[in-house]
């Protein structure tokens, strides 16, 4: 299989929720067939970019999830059969992904936020800072103001990382910002956001240092801030 194909295999099983070849997916007919993880362990193999894999096969895949919840062909279970895929495929990849003996470049406390459950986005910046150096505090889902603040403060870390992927928990990362400043700890903290519902304006409104559209981008808008 050449690599552009076996990326659109794995992006297509993800889609399916289908982790091993005995699963069955949402389409009949799959079971047997190379699932994710053996795909995953094939492009591997294959010597094809762990990053490739992140970018062309789960980011986009999970897109396509959205879209099938959108048109109300997907239900929740079946957002989570593909979610569970993607976590079974960044546990591959993250090994791949981690530079070792990198010299820690800062703390780096990472979060999403209150009301908010969704954290594949924010496993895969969480893995991807890790391979970049960073030390981090991942507070998990569902983190509070108060909870964010609290680590930026006990870890003293020069940098936290919001994640939210809802229209209706995005305006918390302003409220983190604020709880930053009536703390008197905004000016030693940078503040990076992201999930699929922000942009840069966004992110300009409410007083953030950068907005982040994937993982790459946070690497690369922190490498700006050391600069
Ligand atoms: Co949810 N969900 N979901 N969901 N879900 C969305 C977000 C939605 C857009 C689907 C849709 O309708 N098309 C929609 C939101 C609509 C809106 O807000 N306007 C939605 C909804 C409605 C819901 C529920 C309300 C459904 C319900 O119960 N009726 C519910 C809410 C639960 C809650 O959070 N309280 C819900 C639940 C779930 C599941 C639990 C089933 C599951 C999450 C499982 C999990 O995360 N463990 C789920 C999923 C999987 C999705 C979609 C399909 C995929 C999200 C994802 O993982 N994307 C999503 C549709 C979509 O986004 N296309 C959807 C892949 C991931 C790699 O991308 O998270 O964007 P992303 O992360 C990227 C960047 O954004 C960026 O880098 C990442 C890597 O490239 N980034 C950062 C993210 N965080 C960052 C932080 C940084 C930097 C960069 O800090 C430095």
């Amino acid at each position: 299989m050449d690599k552009q194909e076996l990326l659109e295999k794995i992006a297509f099983n993800v889609v399916q929720g289908r982790v091993e070849a005995e699963d069955e997916g949402f389409d009949p007919g799959l079971e047997g067939q190379p699932a994710v993880t053996e795909l995953v362990e094939q492009a591997l193999e294959q010597g094809i970019d762990p990053k490739e894999i992140v970018l062309a096969s789960l980011t986009e895949s999970m897109e396509q999830v959205g879209e099938k919840f959108e048109r109300n062909e997907y239900l929740i279970p079946d957002m989570l059969a593909s979610a569970e895929c993607v976590g079974a495929a960044m546990d591959i990849l993250s090994p791949h992904l981690m530079k070792a003996g990198v010299e820690s470049k800062g703390k780096f406390v990472i979060a999403t936020v209150s009301g908010d459950l969704h954290d594949i986005g924010k496993n895969i910046v969480a893995i991807m800072l890790k391979g970049a150096g960073y030390n981090i505090i991942d507070l998990g889902t569902d983190v509070s103001p108060e909870r964010i603040v609290q680590a930026v403060k006990e870890h003293q870390a020069p940098y936290v990382g919001l994640s939210a992927l809802l229209t209706t928990t995005m305006r918390v990362m302003g409220e983190v910002v604020s709880k930053l400043k009536e703390e008197g700890l905004r000016d030693q903290v940078k503040v990076l956001v992201g999930g699929a519902p922000l942009s840069d304006q966004f992110a300009k409104e409410i007083g953030a240092d950068a907005y982040c559209k994937d993982a790459f981008h946070a690497i690369d808008s922190l490498k700006s801030m050391a600069a």
